[in-house]
C-alpha cells in the first residue's frame, strides 16, 4: 500500500498531517508529541482497513531558520541540511512511522508553491501594495495593534502571543483578498462544529474572523530565505503561504503525474497541531484552498502545550526535554504510552518524568505485563506444548469477560475516531483491569487441580482478551504489543479494508500456541 502506487487504492483511506516543524533547532518533547499523536492516529485507521497516508517534516524558510542559520555560522541550506537528520531520527527511534517526509526546499514543493501562487495572481486574488506593520519572527507573522504590548522600556512594542519584540516593517508587497473570504469562512464554521477537536478552540477562530479580516501579506523584500514570488522574483513567498502548501504539495499537487494520489488522499481527514497555530490552519489555510476550489480538510486536532514548572516547552524558552534522551534511559513505547494516555489534548499538561515511571510501572509493567508473564506461565506450565484450544462451551463468567471486550471495542473505537486517544486508552486500561479481576476471581492456579475443563475455558478466555487487548494497543506501544501477539502465537498485519475491530468482534473460537516470554516492562523505584 504505498503512498504512490496508484493501481492499489483501498475503498478507504485516511490522510493525517503532523504541523512541519521550523528547523531552527532540534526536535523538542513537544514536536515528539503532535508527531505521536499522528502517528497514533495513522496506525489505528491502517487498523481499522483504511490506506493511510501519514505525512511530516520541516519548515525550512522564513527569517526565524534565517537567524539560527546566521547564529550558527552558517548558510540556510547548510544549516537545515545539517538539522533535518535529528527530525528524523527522533522520530524513527519514537517508531513514528510516517509514509512521506517533506521538506519545503524539496524542489517539487517549490514549485507547486510557485504554481499555486501564480493562479492567485490569475485568478486575481493576489494584488500588489505596500504595508507597514509590527513583524514578530517567532510567530513568522504580522501582529495587529490589539496584540501588541507597549512596553515604554523598550523601542518594539512586544508580541502579546509569544512576549518577544517585534520588528518595524515597510515593504512592498503581494496580498492575499483574505478579506474576502471571511463571509464563506463564518458559514462554513457554523456549518461544521466538530472541525476543530476539541469543539471548545473553534470559538476563539470565530471570534478572531468576526472582528474583521485584513488582507494578508504574502511576499516579503527584505529577506532572500525563501521561494521566490513566481511573479516577481525580488521577493519571496511568506513563510506561512509556502509551508501551508506542504499539505498538498507532498501529495501531488502541482505534479501533472501525481494527479491521481492528490484526488485520492485529498482533503486531509485530520491535520493535528498545537493550539498557536490553530489560526494559520483554521483561517488561512482554509482560505487559501477555497481561493484554489479545493476541498477543505474534514478535521483538525488541536491540542494544548506540554508544560514544565508551569511554562510551555519551547525552544526560545530553551526549557526543552531532549527526546534522545528519554529513548535512552525509557525507549519508544512508555514514552508514547505517557504522552498520548496522560497528556489530554484538551488542556495543558505538566510533562513529569516522576509522573512518567509512576504510570509506567502502575500501568504498564503491573496491569499489562504481569497479565501477560502470569497467562504465559500458567499455560505453559499446566498444558506443555503451549497450545491453547476453543472449549465446547463458555460458561457464563468467561462470556461475562466476552462482553466487556465487545463493549470496550464500542466506547474506545468511538473515543478514537473522536481524536479522544487519552480517554480511548483509559477505557483500554479499564478492560485491562476488568482482565485481572477476572484472574483473580477465577484463581485458575487453584481450579487447575480439580477442573481441567474449566481451566481450558479460563485459559482460553483470557488468550482471547490479551489478543484484543494487542490489537487495540498497536497504535500507543506498538513494540510491546508486537511482543505479546508473539507470546500468544498471533501476527498482526494489517491490509486494505481488513478492519481488525471487527475480527476482534468474532466469536472466541480461536487457537492459540503460547510462548514464554521476558518481562515486557520496567518497574521503577518511586520512592526513589
Ligand atoms: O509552528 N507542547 O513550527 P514549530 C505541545 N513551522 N506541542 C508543542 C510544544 C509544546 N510545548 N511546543 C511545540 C511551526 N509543539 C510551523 C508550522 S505547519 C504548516 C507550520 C508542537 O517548529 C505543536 O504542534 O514552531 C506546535 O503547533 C508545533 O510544535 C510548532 O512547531
Amino acid at each position: 500500500m504505498g503512498p504512490s502506487d496508484s493501481s492499489h487504492y483501498c475503498s478507504k483511506k485516511f490522510y493525517i498531517t503532523t504541523p512541519i516543524y521550523y528547523v531552527n533547532a532540534k526536535p523538542h518533547i513537544g514536536s515528539l508529541y503532535s508527531t505521536v499523536l499522528a502517528d497514533v492516529g495513522a496506525r489505528w485507521n491502517k487498523l481499522r482497513g483504511a490506506q493511510t497516508l501519514f505525512l511530516t517534516g520541516l519548515d525550512e524558510h522564513g527569517q526565524k531558520v534565517a537567524d539560527a542559520a546566521t547564529k550558527a555560522g552558517r548558510l540556510p541550506k547548510e544549516h537545515v541540511d545539517a538539522l533535518a537528520p535529528e527530525f528524523t531520527k527522533v522520530w524513527q527511534e519514537f517508531d513514528c512511522a510516517y509514509d512521506t517526509f517533506i521538506r519545503t526546499t524539496d524542489d517539487y514543493h517549490v514549485k507547486a508553491v510557485q504554481t499555486w501562487l501564480q493562479q492567485l495572481v490569475d485568478r486575481g486574488d493576489v494584488y500588489k501594495s505596500s504595508y507597514v506593520g509590527w513583524y514578530c519572527v517567532g510567530e513568522e507573522a504580522f501582529i495587529t495593534e490589539k496584540d501588541l504590548i507597549i512596553d515604554p522600556n523598550k523601542k518594539e512594542p512586544i508580541c502579546a502571543f509569544c512576549g518577544r519584540q517585534t520588528r518595524k516593517l515597510e515593504e512592498e508587497g503581494y496580498f492575499f483578498r483574505l478579506s474576502a473570504y471571511q463571509d464563506r469562512l463564518l458559514e462554513f464554521y457554523k456549518t461544521h462544529d466538530d472541525f476543530i477537536v476539541p469543539k471548545e478552540r473553534l470559538k476563539e477562530v470565530v471570534s478572531f474572523v468576526e472582528s474583521g479580516l485584513r488582507d494578508l501579506s504574502i511576499s516579503r523584500s527584505t529577506l532572500s530565505w525563501g521561494i521566490p514570488f513566481p511573479t516577481d522574483t525580488k521577493h519571496v513567498t511568506y513563510v506561512w503561504a509556502d509551508a501551508l502548501l506542504n499539505y498538498i504539495s507532498a501529495i501531488g499537487y502541482g505534479d501533472s503525474a501525481r494527479e491521481k494520489e492528490f484526488a485520492y488522499y485529498w482533503p486531509a481527514d485530520v491535520q493535528v497541531m498545537g493550539k498557536d497555530i490553530v489560526r494559520f490552519h483554521a483561517v488561512y489555510w482554509l482560505a487559501f484552498l477555497m481561493a484554489s476550489d479545493f476541498a477543505l480538510p474534514k478535521q483538525l486536532m488541536v491540542h494544548g502545550w506540554l508544560t514544565l514548572g508551569g511554562e510551555k516547552i519551547s525552544k526560545s524558552l530553551g526549557n526543552v526535554i531532549d527526546p534522545t534522551d528519554l529513548y535512552a534511559q525509557y525507549g519508544s513505547d512508555v514514552v508514547r504510552y505517557y504522552l498520548v494516555r496522560y497528556m489530554a489534548i484538551t488542556q495543558d499538561s505538566p510533562f513529569s518524568i516522576e509522573d512518567m515511571e509512576n504510570r509506567a510501572t502502575t500501568d504498564l509493567a503491573n496491569d499489562l505485563g504481569n497479565l501477560v508473564s502470569r497467562l504465559s506461565a500458567l499455560v505453559l506450565k499446566y498444558i506443555p506444548d503451549g497450545v491453547v484450544q476453543t472449549p465446547q462451551a463458555f460458561e457464563e463468567s468467561e462470556l461475562a469477560l466476552q462482553k466487556e471486550c465487545h463493549d470496550m471495542l464500542s466506547e474506545a473505537s468511538a473515543l478514537m475516531d473522536e481524536l479522544y486517544y487519552a480517554r480511548a486508552y483509559a477505557r483500554i486500561w479499564k478492560f485491562v483491569q476488568q482482565v485481572n479481576s477476572y484472574i483473580h476471581a477465577q484463581q485458575p492456579w487453584k481450579i487447575v487441580k480439580t477442573d481441567m475443563v474449566k481451566f481450558s475455558q479460563i485459559m482460553s478466555a483470557l488468550v482471547h482478551a490479551l489478543h484484543t487487548i494487542a490489537i487495540v494497543c498497536e497504535p500507543i506501544i506498538p513494540q510491546s504489543s508486537a511482543h505479546i501477539l508473539a507470546t500468544i502465537g498471533k501476527e498482526y498485519a494489517p491490509a486494505c479494508n481488513k478492519d481488525y475491530i471487527t475480527i476482534c468482534r468474532e466469536p472466541w473460537n480461536d487457537t492459540f500456541v503460547v510462548r514464554a516470554c521476558e518481562p515486557l516492562f520496567k518497574k521503577y523505584d518511586i520512592q526513589k
